[in-house]
């Protein structure tokens, strides 16, 4: 990829609600690293209430192509605060003016799901390194595994905040354990809450229903309905697809889709009329919802609503 030129001048976007002084945001420990750059997390003080939030920014030497990835995500996330949703990580401000792009978002205090899942409910040797991978969230090894319910609220969590971007045609193009991530619940009360982050794929669609991409380097393969192996080609169904895989990955607490096949072979498997099979943890109401998004007719899957419905009946069948 072609490393930026520094005497190319980039034109931020510029937005005044957003944008926050520098001087008020305090960065403390590096939560990961993601495609285009690194995650802290932080404190943005508003008047002199100090507000704990995530910070993004790009790596030293980032290349064209990751600034304008962040723009991106940045833009697609003020699209969606317009009208705030409580399923989905939101943006609190911006830093542009003497320094490095800063993109300040909601921090979830639990990262994200796939991880969360994982360590979470098996041994205390794995708990111990879930210790020392995230020092600051020690309690959670002495939590016993996750419930049931906890798992269905979560999947029903994903669900409303991809219902609430297709109604604005937004593709998340995403859609995976690893880009969920597990914040606390409002009232400070222990519960918990999913959100829907990790915006760099997502695309506004709004005057077509899909959206072609060209071009574009690594794609989550495993997460990918045939549509998108084939041609490319994303829509809400598509999310819906990888929504599929996402209840396959709460219910076998974070496992990966497809073991034993290879990335490379996915289309092939997937051609000759296999799908994940039951993970241990799921019911069959559970798993027959799976096989539905699993459709290869992207038409005959379920949308975002008929999905809340589903759960909704699971949750009051006590499935
Ligand atoms: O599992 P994690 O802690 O959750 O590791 C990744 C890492 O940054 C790279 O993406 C974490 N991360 C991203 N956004 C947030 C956020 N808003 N709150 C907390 N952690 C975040 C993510």
């Amino acid at each position: 990829s072609t490393k930026i030129n520094r005497e190319v001048r980039y034109v931020i976007p510029s937005c005044p609600v957003l944008e926050v002084d520098r001087k008020r945001v305090q960065m403390f420990r590096l939560l990961g690293e993601g495609a285009f750059g690194s995650v802290h997390s932080g404190q943005l003080l508003v008047g002199n209430k100090p507000k704990d939030v995530a910070v993004k920014m790009l790596k030293r030497n980032y290349s064209e192509e990751e600034l304008v990835a962040l723009f991106k995500e940045m833009e697609i996330m003020k699209l969606m605060s317009r009208n705030p949703h409580p399923n989905i990580i939101k943006l609190v401000g911006i830093s542009t003016r003497n320094g490095p792009f800063l993109l300040l978002v909601e921090l979830a205090h639990h990262g994200n799901l796939r991880d969360f899942l994982k360590y979470r409910c098996l041994s205390d040797r794995v708990a111990l390194q879930y210790h020392n991978l995230h020092p600051g969230t020690k309690q959670m090894q002495y939590l016993p595994c996750v419930s049931g319910q906890l798992l269905l609220q979560f999947a029903t969590d994903v669900a409303s905040a991809l219902d609430f971007m297709a109604s604005i045609k937004i593709v998340h193009r995403d859609v995976a354990a690893r880009n969920i991530l597990v914040a606390n619940g409002d009232n400070n009360d222990g519960s918990l809450v999913a959100k829907v982050a990790d915006f760099g794929l997502t695309r506004n669609v709004q005057d077509k229903d899909y959206y072609r991409v060209i071009n574009e380097g690594k794609l989550p393969v495993k997460w990918l309905a045939p549509e998108c192996l084939r041609s490319r080609v994303f829509s809400t169904e598509s999310d819906v697809w990888a929504y599929g895989i996402l209840l396959f990955e709460i219910y076998s607490f974070g496992e990966l889709p497809y073991p034993g096949v290879s990335p490379g072979d996915i289309l092939g498997h997937l051609e000759s009329g296999k799908v994940n099979s039951r993970p241990k943890f799921a019911g069959e109401p559970m798993y027959q919802l799976m096989r539905q998004c699993w459709s290869w007719d992207p038409k005959l899957r379920p949308g975002f609503r008929e999905i809340l419905n589903r759960l909704e009946e699971m949750r009051t069948a006590g499935n």
